[in-house]
């Protein structure tokens, strides 16, 4: 007999992909009427003359392929171009305290934002405001600061190149480089990490490199949800009998087996491709312990090789000429116990030998990571082994080999590159000179936390936000919350009501702008955008859409009409100009940045071009002039996971999710229906606690290294779960209340969202589960 599960849990047993994919997609159509629409918008994404997808950051076959279905892209569009308004006649209906009761998802389904809006204190409502008076009243609060570091500018990274560089180029004007960006909590160990391995600070392969590569990694990522067009390309792979080795605490379905939409085969007879050929259920958080032990076993076999006559099984030539610093990595990975790294891993010795096989027996080998990788209070020295384990046999920089760091948002690299950072380099500083004849500020600005800190501090008194739902997807959610509260003034560009917009401040603002699916005229007729994607691809992104409603702004006229309003006559930069016609941006751009030569020119082309990344052709931007192996000395014990009673919460996304928007309570492939307040549990770590399946539980974050305690998250549901003993995992955002704000990465500042310290005990709340 079968044991009743909770409400709402089932086993999901297909394959991921599939008639399930399109199932969904038509409910998303239907849900967002957009049934007519929808169809001919969703055959424009990708395409050369079409826009972008929003959804992420994957490359396209060159931007010239046919329609490449994708079901999590189909959601992001649709919910885009829903025909839901969310207008001054829904804001009068509604009090912003009746709205903050409103779950996520709910608030963004009410659709297209369509008029500048204002919060009005006497009635508890955001009211419509002209553009022009928003620009005075941005402008004046902005001057009335004594010091520009008092504002903070955030980005998210759905913004355009050409939007971002406008931003930069606002704020750096203004007077400060304090430039939070989704990146910091998202990739930014990549950007920290892996400068200081390889010389750049993004992934070196291109899609091409995946018909040539004999193994693939993967690391921490869960492309059937977050990169679906990536499983493709796996897809392919697996069929070609590549090797396709896993390290993830969730037996993630489309990383088991895939049924291809484009496949007629696998759909008419209801079958599939398995994806991995091993799957390792690595502890969350035990990333480093387990590449140490690929690599000591690689060590190991080579000087096994070595001993029998052979010439060795590491790539000597390359490490000769390309690298320093094997010895000190070979002592370190050789001086880390078996003992230890099992523990911290929590995988057989092995498992981890039968990877490292694999590895020595595969020439050109792909290793691809994400969130799991970087969300870790040592993210940064995860990135960097990553490189280390590649380094070992040349895997960098030639064909069918090299690393594949799974971005974020579609444009979230794209951003960085046009000037989004905190930490302006000499080059930056000189090409802003070049192009608009004064020089901006060189002090480090904020990264997320930091500016969340000062926010909270009252060191920070104003924050514009270029997209995004910064609040929600920041830890410490009741800190949060309560330091934007404070703020002088918040000014949201937006497409969508979120409840980071209803952190009410002195004065508030949203402001709603054109989305990549809606076509943009300006003077001098309709607008592209551009566009990077994870593999420094760039290429044009144009919509066609017309838009929700005429009120609506691009953003780059958007950060445009504050700039003029806020800088009046102290710099002379052309803005109007500039928006009459975006190949003007793009021309300022490619002096600031001479890697966009020609940009105007080769961005015409179809698929565009690549930026260039000389780790590609092993050319080593470092201080050194080399490759460098980086050593993470030991492996280091968080002292409060070492009670029994403290397990390690992982946050994830759903598979009906993006980011902070929630399109439906479902996570298919996880067997999870119309909830999300549930935590994934191993049956050993119940049992230890007197707990069932379906029982409900409070979690409650440990106290940080700063001494911060007291986050819990009150009646969830306990679900028994294939996850390692000693580790759960609950959703983002709901999980962001335990997390605290100092538990991040020292080293690039990302939050830890992957390991955090918890203690888990039967729930003592009566009623529904406390939300937001
Ligand atoms: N549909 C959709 N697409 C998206 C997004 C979205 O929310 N929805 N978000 C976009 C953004 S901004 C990003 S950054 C990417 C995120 O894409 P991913 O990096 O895939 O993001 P996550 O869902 O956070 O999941 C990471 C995976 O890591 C595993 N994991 C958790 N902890 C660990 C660990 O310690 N070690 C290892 N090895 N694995 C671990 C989880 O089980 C999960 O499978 O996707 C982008 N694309
Ligand atoms: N616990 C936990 N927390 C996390 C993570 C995690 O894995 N676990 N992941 C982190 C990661 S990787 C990231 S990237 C961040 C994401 O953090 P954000 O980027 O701040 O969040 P999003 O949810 O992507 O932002 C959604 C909002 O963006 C607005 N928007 C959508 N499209 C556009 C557009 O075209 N232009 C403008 N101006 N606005 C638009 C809409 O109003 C929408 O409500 O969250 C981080 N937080
Ligand atoms: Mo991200």
């Amino acid at each position: 007999m079968t044991k009743k599960r909770p409400e709402g849990i089932e086993a999901y047993t297909s394959a991921a992909g599939g008639w399930g994919a399109l199932r969904a997609v038509a409910k998303t159509l239907a849900h967002q009427q957009v049934m007519a629409q929808g169809t001919m918008t969703l055959l424009k994404a990708n395409q050369p003359d079409g826009f972008d997808c929003p959804g992420c950051a994957w490359p396209d076959p060159k931007h010239t392929s046919s329609f490449e279905f994708c079901e999590n892209g189909a959601k992001a569009i649709t919910w885009e171009s829903t025909s839901k308004r969310a207008d001054p006649e829904f804001f009068a209906r509604n009090s912003v305290a009746d709205l903050w009761t409103w779950s996520d998802h709910d608030l963004e389904d009410q659709g297209r934002l369509t008029h500048p809006m204002i919060y009005d204190p006497a009635t508890d409502r955001y009211v419509a405001i002209e553009w022009a008076e928003a620009f005075e009243r941005i402008g004046d609060e902005l001057r009335k600061l004594p010091d520009p570091n008092l504002a903070e500018f955030y980005t998210s990274g759905r913004a355009s190149k050409e939007a971002a560089f406008l931003f930069q180029l606002l704020v750096r004007a203004y007077g400060t480089n304090n430039f939070p960006d989704c990146s910091n909590m998202c990739h930014e160990a990549t950007s920290v990490g892996l400068p200081k391995s390889i010389g750049v600070g993004k992934g070196t392969v291109t899609l091409e490199d995946f018909d040539h590569a004999d193994a693939i990694f993967s690391f921490g990522h869960n492309p059937g949800t977050n990169h679906p067009r990536m499983m493709t390309t796996l897809h392919e792979a697996s069929r070609r009998g590549v090797p396709i080795i896993v390290f993830n605490p969730l037996k993630e379905r489309a990383l088991e087996k895939f049924a291809a939409p484009q496949n007629p085969v696998e759909m008419a007879t209801f079958s599939s491709t398995p994806i991995a050929s091993a799957y390792h259920q690595v502890k969350p958080g035990g990333d480093l312990a387990a590449l140490k032990g690929l690599m000591k076993r690689i060590f190991e076999r080579d000087e096994e090789d070595l001993a029998a006559g052979g010439s060795g099984l590491l790539d000597r030539a390359f490490i000769a000429a390309h690298t320093v610093g094997i010895d000190e990595l070979k002592a370190d990975v050789m001086a880390t116990g078996w003992e230890q790294i099992v523990r911290k891993s929590g995988l057989e010795r092995s498992a981890i030998e039968s990877a490292a096989e694999v590895y020595l027996n595969s020439k050109n080998v792909i290793l691809c990571y994400g969130m799991g990788i970087t969300q870790h209070s040592n993210g940064t020295a995860n990135v960097q082994q990553l490189a280390n384990f590649l380094m070992l046999r040349g895997n960098l920089g030639r064909q069918g080999a090299g690393l594949c760091p799974l971005r974020g948002h579609s444009n979230v690299q794209g951003d960085r590159t046009v000037g989004i950072t905190e930490i302006p380099n000499k080059a930056l500083l000189d090409g802003m000179e070049r192009a608009f004849g004064f020089r901006p500020p060189a002090e480090k600005g904020h990264d997320a936390v930091e500016a969340i800190k000062a926010i909270i501090d009252g060191r920070s008194k104003a924050l514009i936000c270029l997209g995004g739902n910064l609040a929600v997807a920041m830890s410490d959610r009741d800190a949060t919350f309560a330091g934007m509260r404070k703020l002088d003034m918040a000014v949201h560009l937006a497409t969508k009501l979120n409840r980071s917009h209803l952190l009410i401040a002195k004065t508030s603002m949203i402001l709603p702008i054109l989305g990549r699916t809606d076509q943009d005229i300006q003077k001098n007729g309709p607008q592209s955008v551009t566009v990077e994607d994870s593999m420094s691809m760039v290429h044009a992104s144009r919509g066609f859409l017309k838009p929700p409603s005429d009120h609506l702004m691009s953003e780059p006229a958007v950060i445009a009409g504050i700039a003029k309003a806020t800088l009046g006559t102290r710099h002379s930069i052309d803005w109007d100009g500039m928006i009459g016609d975006y190949s003007r941006i793009r021309d300022k751009i490619e002096i600031v940045f001479p890697d966009f030569k020609d940009f105007n020119v080769r961005v015409r082309k179809p698929g565009g071009f690549r930026l260039d990344v000389p780790a590609t052709y092993r050319e080593w931007h470092t201080e050194s002039g080399k490759a460098n192996f980086l050593v993470a000395p030991g492996l280091e014990e968080d002292e409060r996971l070492t009670s029994p009673d403290v397990l390690v919460l992982t946050t994830l996304r759903s598979h009906d999710q993006y980011n902070t928007t929630v399109y439906s309570l479902n996570d298919r492939y996880r067997g999870v229906f119309g909830r999300r307040d549930v935590i994934f549990m191993n049956a050993d770590d119940l049992a230890a606690r007197g707990l069932a399946d379906g029982d409900r539980i409070d979690v409650e974050g440990l106290r940080s290294a700063d001494g911060a305690s007291g986050r819990t998250v009150a009646g969830f549901t306990a679900v028994a779960y294939d996850i390692p003993k000693g580790s759960v995992a609950g959703y983002y955002p709901e999980m962001n209340r335990v997390i605290a704000l100092s538990d991040h990465d020292r080293r690039s500042g990302t939050p830890a969202y992957k390991g955090i310290p918890v203690t888990i005990r039967r729930s003592t709340q009566i009623g529904e589960a406390a939300m937001p």
